[in-house]
């Protein structure tokens, strides 16, 4: 029976689902067992300089073979919903091809579980781990290569997602094709900061239309191969960009990161469309009517079912000037291809373990805003949290305070966009464990449940427990005690 909450909590509508966030590379290690071949991420992982302390996934958090173990820990918690992504080197380890059945055999199992523990499975086909034969064939291969640089690749994504679609569309209802394509582009091929390491803004811009490409394709493939009740979206990390002052230089910079942060992919998924000032600021670096074909916008802008927002922080920035660190990792190559100019600074508000300020109403603010834009189209809330340090008392708990006062402000702003008439229909905290960061190795710790790196001991923490509670309840406290 549920715990009924008090009336001092905010209720969160019946159907909301409360879930936690994960993605194969971080966490499955395992990665050259069942016909499973190097992603990118594993090519740049091992190469030197790349990440810190040259931390690579290798083990990660051994979720391969420790699922059982973290699906049983999600159901103790009393979690709602899971969201995963799929490993496509698994599934297809040239990229191309017959699907690897053992390959597909561990996401069965892993979803057979979750359902069997009452959880609803949300399943990503896309986190970042493109299987390097589709970036560098190996001699001999008939690929073209050049990864997301290619049309080719989003074509290749195609075939894979119906393939995926095959093995899991029976027990698997809600799907989102790609994770954060902003970041593949310009991290991936403009700053470098992340895999495979390219730095050319042109070359970004063109990854930036085929993981577009991609995506349209990946719905066309999941609509032909799901029954008509399925859930399709691409969760996209929207920059909640504010200007320094208000000078027209200011707000200027806003607009340009606005285009090439957030409008370059909501425009085409949401109405079928390139904005025409994002084109006009990147003519100089792309040949855009030689890069999009006829009929590729209507294919990314199909119908979708949600849209699902990930966010940790707003961005400040000016039109000239000083750039602090503006979040998205050190290089001397910018993520933002036709914006260079553009300064960030420090935003206000508390900062977390990645420097990240906190402030919730950068997300009031982004749901307002698909709200006016999509008014009806349901927003899955599908990353949020923060790294901390842990904090372990005298008796072995981890006292993660900080996670659990950013989780209740987040659900709190969330809760009152509901209020506002804005379809939120669940939230995901990143993430589950602590995991592999990317380009900041295990040194930054994202899970509201610990793992001792060493033994692989999983403990949760409070934020674990208070999260959980929500989760059973439907309800977060007004104001935390
Ligand atoms: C997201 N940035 O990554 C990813 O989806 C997760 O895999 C990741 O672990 C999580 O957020 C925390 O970082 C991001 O530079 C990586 O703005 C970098 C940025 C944003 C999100």
């Amino acid at each position: 029976a549920a715990e009924a909450p008090a009336d001092d909590f905010l209720r969160f509508p019946p159907d909301f689902l409360w879930g936690t966030a994960t993605s194969a590379y971080q966490i499955e290690g395992a990665v050259a067992e069942d016909g499973r071949t190097p992603s990118i991420w594993d090519t740049f992982s091992h190469t030197p300089g790349k990440v810190n302390r040259g931390d690579t996934g290798d083990l990660a958090v051994d979720h391969y073979h420790r699922w059982r173990e973290d699906v049983a820990l999600m159901k103790d918690l009393g979690l709602s919903a899971y969201r995963f992504s799929v490993a496509w080197p698994r599934v297809q380890p040239t990229g191309r091809g017959p699907a690897v059945e053992r390959g597909l055999d561990f996401y069965r199992a892993l979803v057979d579980e979750l359902l069997a523990a009452g959880i609803t499975p949300l399943a990503t086909l896309y986190h970042w781990d493109l299987p390097q034969h589709l970036e560098t064939p190996s001699t001999g291969g008939s690929a073209a290569g050049g990864g997301w640089t290619v049309r080719e690749t989003a074509e290749r994504f195609g075939e894979y997602a119906s393939l995926v679609a095959g093995a899991l569309g029976d027990r698997v209802r809600h799907w989102t094709t790609l994770n954060e394509p902003w970041c593949s582009a310009f991290l991936g091929y403009g700053s470098g900061v992340h895999a495979p390491g390219r730095t050319d803004p042109g070359e970004a811009l063109k990854a930036a239309h085929h993981l577009n490409l991609a995506h349209g394709r990946g719905v066309a493939a999941l609509r032909a191969a799901l029954p008509g009740t399925a859930q399709l979206s691409v969760s996209l990390n929207l920059h909640q960009v504010r200007p320094l002052t208000d000078s027209p230089e200011d707000q200027e910079a806003v607009r340009r990161i606005d285009a090439v942060g957030n409008r370059i992919f909501l425009s085409p998924v949401l109405r079928g469309r390139y904005d025409a000032d994002l084109l006009q600021d990147t003519a100089h670096l792309v040949d855009w009517e030689q890069l999009v074909r006829p009929g590729d916008l209507a294919a990314i802008g199909a119908p979708i079912d949600q849209l699902g927002l990930n966010y940790y922080s707003p961005a400040v920035v000016s039109g000239s000037g000083a750039s602090r660190d503006d979040c998205h990792g050190r290089s001397d190559h910018s993520p933002w291809p036709g914006a260079e100019h553009v300064a960030f600074h420090q935003p206000p508000g508390e900062l977390t373990a990645m420097n990240w300020s906190i402030d919730p109403t950068g997300l009031r603010d982004l749901l307002d805003r698909i709200h006016l834009e999509r008014p009806g189209l349901p927003v899955v809330i599908t990353e949020n949290g923060m790294a901390c340090e842990d904090y372990v008392t005298p008796e072995g708990v981890v006292n993660d305070r900080e996670r659990i006062a950013f989780v209740h402000q987040h659900l709190t702003a969330v809760h009152r966009a509901i209020e506002a008439g804005v379809p939120v229909a669940g939230y995901f905290l990143w993430s589950l464990l602590d995991n592999f960061e990317w380009a900041y190795g295990y040194a930054k710790r994202f899970g509201m449940v610990h793992v001792d790196f060493p033994t692989q001991r999983r403990t949760p923490k409070a934020s674990a427990h208070w999260y959980g509670r929500a989760c059973r309840t439907g309800a977060v406290p007004r104001s935390l005690s």
